[in-house]
């Protein structure tokens, strides 16, 4: 790892001081509107396993995914934050459909990953309006500063975290800003950031692209899992490299992602009840 680490050096006052930046347009509101009709199809078409699909991930089996981590447009900011030699280390959607009961605790994004240092920035990608109704993720800003904090297991069957997660210490919702989002846009967020998202209350479907960025001098403790260079150079080889899946969905790719997912969740899920 760097002596110095240029986390936020750039992008600067904001970031630093807040723990994330939003809005910020990648892409035209078509491209994500045509991006988010494949989306739709994928779940209509697997039904119950769509999912799975399009969760840990997604990027490893589906070729627009696996492009939308690389966009120029999205690892220009990052590399703001994290510097020239950055890792994709997952990739995958947190959906609500129209009118859902699906929702996300409030959290840190660290407590589970075994990741180090903590230098590990999420985009949170818009490919439908995400807003107060549709069930926008929600931050304190400056929370990040408090470092790790206490997380209990729920379980819960709406929540869309692994474990059901959910803060020890109370959240003072009148603190929280909603990062809303147009289709086409991004928001930034630092991974002790404390966040979370209410229930969709309209009548579209809420689907967020949501990709983890890493510098290359991380470090995956508890085992080694796979990681995608998306710019710049991998000096340090703590990561096995992902290849860009040839179709949709290919046995290939498939296999690749089943095998990289069983070894991620032996490590993030260690000590779960479930
Ligand atoms: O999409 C959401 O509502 C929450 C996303 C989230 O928890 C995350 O990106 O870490």
């Amino acid at each position: 790892m760097p002596e110095t680490t240029t986390v936020g050096a750039a992008v600067g006052g904001a970031y630093q001081a807040q723990g994330y930046l939003s809005p910020i347009r990648i892409m035209p509101e078509a491209e994500a509107g045509h991006l988010a009709e494949k989306i739709t199809e994928i779940y209509n078409d697997h039904g119950t396993e769509a999912k799975g699909l399009l969760g840990s991930n997604a990027h490893h089996i589906f070729p627009d995914l696996f492009d939308l981590v690389c966009n120029p447009a999205i690892v220009d900011r990052v590399e703001e934050v994290l510097g020239p030699d950055i890792l994709c280390w997952s990739a995958g959607f947190f959906s609500k459909p129209p009118h859902d009961p699906s929702f996300v605790s409030w959290h840190q994004d660290l407590t589970y990953w075994g990741l180090e240092p903590a230098d590990i920035i999420t985009a949170w990608v818009a490919l439908t309006p995400s807003t107060p109704e549709s069930g926008c993720m929600r931050v304190v800003p400056g929370s990040h500063h408090q470092g790790q904090l206490g997380h209990g297991d729920t379980y819960v069957a709406e929540n869309l975290l692994s474990r059901g997660q959910v803060l020890d210490v109370a959240v003072d919702e009148d603190e929280a800003v909603d990062l809303v989002l147009q289709p086409g846009e991004m928001s930034l967020h630092h991974v002790l950031i404390v966040h979370g998202s209410e229930f969709n209350r309209s009548d579209l479907p809420r689907h967020g692209f949501v990709i983890r960025y890493i510098p290359t001098y991380c470090k995956q403790i508890g085992g080694r899992t796979t990681s995608l260079l998306v710019r710049g150079e991998d000096r340090y080889d703590h990561f096995d490299p992902v290849p860009r899946p040839r179709a949709n969905m290919h046995p290939d790719a498939m296999a690749f992602r089943d095998k990289a997912n069983a070894v991620k969740k032996a490590i993030l899920m260690k000590g779960a009840a479930i």
